[in-house]
């Protein structure tokens, strides 16, 4: 009898530990996985037959233990990561639910709610519409000035269409936050007629920087010449925000109010500058923060997402995208405009509808499933609706 006993015991042990050992080697084969390349189709998670990444993150959270969530926390905490793996980390963690996993939202969530844009960093940047896929900037144009300064000049997608922006060396690999130039983008010729490396910026004495052009990421590059404008003039900052008179006027803030939504926050460190902040969330604006910070924080674009007035959506500051967001009475041809939408099912089950269009396009919308667990709304399920 004893014996039996003995054997059942035992047996019920190698069983533990036999599926204690499957299980952490389907977390480890997870971890593997979200560490795989990009794979070169864009919209992985629709039909996603063959894609790794979503094999690991429906094992991680049907496992949901300790290890399953350092392993989505890894992913979530890695702003070099793809941003499309890093959102939908953020839902598996909701989807899981656990204590452990709320924090780690959370903890997320303070890492990127004082995001300033204050320094730059070139590399890969990530389209806040994530089938638009990714633009890896690069200097285009290199310039050392008379106090050892290093400078980079580069074509950034921010405001319409593509534009000249400049920016100086802090750190091995860290810039100043670009500023917008105001030069002509005549000297711009496809990349086949390069007479000589050098591109000299003149204005006055003090600006002149012959820079030597370097990446050429669009396949173009300037031929040399003279360009109009200064560097003075671009750094120019009537207020003293931050922010410069001309990128002032491309974003409708006042060049002389330093503070122009008058939430307290400068022009120059506010995400959102035309938006006061907001107090309290209410319950609605806290579901729309929920989905903002899965899918556009988890970005780190610098482009401008718009919305528009007269949505509630668009009383809202929102925090944690690393562009800016701002209010607009009409659609923005050149930009993402954003739309969010929040239909409650009960006290603790919404269904929110992101929609963000481009170009007169709906770049993509989503139909996105958000549930209070823990007392916090978190997003639960992300189905892509439409793309363009
Ligand atoms: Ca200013
Ligand atoms: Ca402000």
């Amino acid at each position: 009898m004893i014996k039996w006993r003995s054997l059942i015991m035992l047996s019920v042990i190698l069983g533990y530990v036999f599926v204690y050992h499957s299980l952490v080697g389907i977390v480890a084969a997870a971890r593997r996985q979200l560490n795989e390349e990009l794979p070169p189709h864009h919209m992985l998670f629709v039909g996603g037959v063959d894609n790794p990444w979503k094999e690991a993150l429906e094992n991680l959270v049907r496992i949901g233990s300790d290890d399953a969530v350092r392993v989505l926390r890894d992913v979530v905490m890695d702003n070099d990561k793809d941003k499309r793996i890093r959102a939908r980390s953020i839902v598996a963690l909701g989807r899981i639910g656990s204590d452990d996993a709320i924090e780690v939202i959370e903890e997320f969530e303070r890492s990127v709610k004082r995001r300033v844009f204050s320094e730059f960093r070139f590399g890969r940047f990530y389209s806040p519409a994530e089938n638009y896929g990714t633009i890896d900037y690069r200097p285009d144009a290199t310039a050392v000035d008379q106090n050892g300064k290093f400078w980079a000049i580069f074509q950034w997608r921010r405001y319409e269409e593509t534009q000249l922006w400049i920016c100086s060396k802090t750190g091995t690999d860290t810039w100043t936050r670009p500023v917008l130039l105001d030069w002509s983008l005549s000297g711009l010729y496809p990349d086949t007629d390069v007479s000589s490396p050098i591109l000299a910026a003149k204005a006055n004495s003090r600006d002149l920087l012959p820079f030597s052009v370097t990446a050429t990421p669009h396949g173009y590059t300037w031929r040399a010449g003279r360009l109009s404008g200064s560097i003075s003039d671009a750094l120019l900052d009537s207020d003293n925000d931050a922010l410069p008179d001309l990128e002032e006027k491309s974003l409708g803030t006042d060049p002389s109010n330093a503070d122009s939504d008058g939430d307290g926050t400068l022009d120059g460190k506010d995400p959102c500058p035309l938006t006061p902040r907001t107090g309290t969330l209410d319950r609605e604006a806290r579901i729309r923060q929920a989905v903002f910070t899965t899918m556009f924080a988890t970005s780190n674009s610098g482009e401008v997402i718009y919305v528009r007035e007269g949505e509630p959506a668009a009383d809202q500051e929102y925090y944690g995208y690393s562009g800016l967001v701002l209010p607009t009475a009409e659609f923005r041809y050149y930009h993402h405009n954003m739309r969010i939408s929040v239909g409650l099912i009960s006290e603790s089950e919404a269904i929110a509808y992101l929609g963000l269009s481009q170009a007169g396009l709906s770049a993509c919308s989503y139909s996105v499933g958000v549930e209070k667990k823990h007392g916090k709304w978190v997003v639960v399920e992300i189905v892509l609706t439409a793309q363009a």
